[in-house]
């Protein structure tokens, strides 16, 4: 009898246990930026922090001062359609209070 069979070492019959590829993937993230006007009221920004940005008060106003007074502010990161969801809420909020408001999307 050949080695192979009397023994365990045939190779056909060692199983090996391979963990497979990882095939998932990190969603890309994307930055909210919210930015400043002239027109605007700082309590209509608040609101839309704290509404679709699930803000506290304190959060929204901290990011509503910094917007104001450096041009450009983070409201959340998102995935792509995430982000590019609350920017049309955001938009059309304003839009339906004639406020010039924008939201934009950057690749985090
Ligand atoms: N600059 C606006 C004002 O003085 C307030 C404001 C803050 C507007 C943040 C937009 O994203 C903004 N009324």
């Amino acid at each position: 009898m050949s080695d192979d069979s009397k023994n365990n070492n045939n190779e056909s019959d060692v199983s090996v246990l391979v963990r497979p590829k990882t095939k998932t993937r990190k969603p890309s993230m994307y930055k909210v930026l919210m930015l400043n006007d002239d027109y605007t009221p700082m309590e209509f920004v608040v609101h839309v922090l704290e509404r679709f940005f699930n803000k506290t008060r304190d959060e929204a106003t901290n990011i509503m001062l910094h917007v104001h007074k450096k041009g450009v502010g983070v409201c959340g990161v998102f995935t792509y359609e995430v982000a590019e969801s609350k920017v049309t809420l955001v938009m059309d909020l304003a839009r339906q209070n004639q406020h010039p408001l924008q939201c934009t999307i950057e690749r985090d």
